[in-house]
C-alpha cells in the first residue's frame, strides 16, 4: 500500500473508534489518584488519616484544572478524588472522550507531581449526565462516600494508633454500622461530629463574583468592581442543604 493510502486506513480506524459525549448531556469527570494508598504511606510524609498539606494540595490541584481550557462550572475533591462539573455546551475538543481523560489526567498528575516533587498519577473517567436532579445526585453520592470513608479511616487509624493489627482493625470496624463507628471513637475521647468539615463533607470549589476595589484611569477615582473569583468552601453542608447549596451554583446556567 502507498502512504496515502495507509494514512487513510489508519485516520479512519482512528476515527470510528472516536467516542464523544452527545449533547445536551452535561460532562462529568472524575480523576483518581492512582495507587496513592501506597504514595500516601511509602512516599509521602502525611498525617493520618487525613493531612491537611495533602488536602490544600488536592484543592489547588482542582484549582489548576479550572484553567485547563475547559468550561468548568463546579469542582469537588475528596480524598484522592476530584469531580469536575463541565458546562453542558463546552465543546472543547468536539466532547471527545479521549481527548478529555487524557487531557485531563495530564494536567492534574503533572500539577499535583511538582508540588510534592514525586510521581503522582491519576486517572480519569468522563460520564455523561442527562438532566439536572442527576447531576445533584452524582454529587451527593461522592460527598455521602466522603462521609463513610472518613469514618471508617477515623476508626481504623484510632484503633492502630492504640496497639490494634492492621488485620484486627479492619477486622474490628468491618460489620459496625455508622453509629457503632461513632461510638467506638468517642470511647477514645474522638467526638466525630467536631472534626474539621473538610474531612468529612469533601471541599467544592467554584466562581464566586466579589467587590474589590478598583481604580478609573479616566476619573481618578478607586471604585469597587465586581470580580469572579474561585472560592474554597471548606465548610459544605450535606444532603439536602448541599443540593440546594448546588442548584444555586447552577441557577444561571442552562
Ligand atoms: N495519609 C493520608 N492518606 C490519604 C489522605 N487522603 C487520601 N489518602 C489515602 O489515599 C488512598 C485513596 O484510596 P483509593 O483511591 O481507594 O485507593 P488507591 O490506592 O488510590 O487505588 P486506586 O485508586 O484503585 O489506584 C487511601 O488509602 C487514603 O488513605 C490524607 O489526607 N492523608
Ligand atoms: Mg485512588
Amino acid at each position: 500500500m502507498k502512504f496515502e493510502e495507509i494514512e487513510a486506513v489508519m485516520r479512519k480506524n482512528e476515527s470510528l473508534s472516536e467516542q464523544y459525549i452527545l449533547p445536551e448531556n452535561y460532562i462529568i469527570v472524575r480523576l483518581d489518584g492512582k495507587g496513592f494508598t501506597k504514595l500516601t504511606k511509602e512516599k509521602l510524609t502525611l498525617e493520618k488519616p487525613f493531612d491537611a498539606r495533602f488536602g490544600k494540595v488536592m484543592t489547588d490541584t482542582v484549582k489548576h484544572l479550572f484553567n485547563t481550557g475547559f468550561k468548568v462550572i463546579y469542582g469537588y475533591t475528596q480524598s484522592d478524588e476530584i469531580s469536575l462539573l463541565i458546562d453542558k455546551n463546552d465543546q472543547t475538543f468536539s466532547r471527545k472522550v479521549r481527548k478529555i481523560n487524557s487531557v485531563l489526567a495530564g494536567e492534574a498528575s503533572a500539577f499535583f507531581s511538582l508540588q510534592f516533587q514525586e510521581l503522582c498519577v491519576f486517572d480519569c473517567r468522563t460520564i455523561a449526565i442527562p438532566n439536572r436532579e442527576m447531576l445533584l445526585d452524582y454529587f451527593c453520592w461522592r460527598q455521602e462516600d466522603a462521609h463513610r470513608n472518613s469514618l471508617s479511616a477515623y476508626c481504623y487509624w484510632t484503633l492502630r494508633n492504640n496497639g490494634f493489627t492492621e488485620n484486627q482493625a479492619t477486622g474490628k470496624t468491618e460489620k459496625m454500622t455508622q453509629a457503632e463507628k461513632n461510638e467506638l471513637l468517642f470511647q477514645y475521647g474522638i467526638n466525630y461530629n467536631t472534626l474539621p468539615a473538610w474531612q468529612k463533607r469533601g471541599v467544592g470549589i467554584y466562581n464566586k463574583e466579589v467587590v474589590k476595589p478598583g481604580f478609573n484611569p479616566v476619573t481618578n477615582e478607586t471604585v469597587d468592581c465586581v470580580r469572579k473569583e474561585l472560592f474554597v468552601e471548606k465548610e459544605l453542608g450535606m444532603r439536602g442543604e448541599y443540593r440546594l447549596f448546588l442548584k444555586e451554583i447552577l441557577k444561571c446556567k442552562n
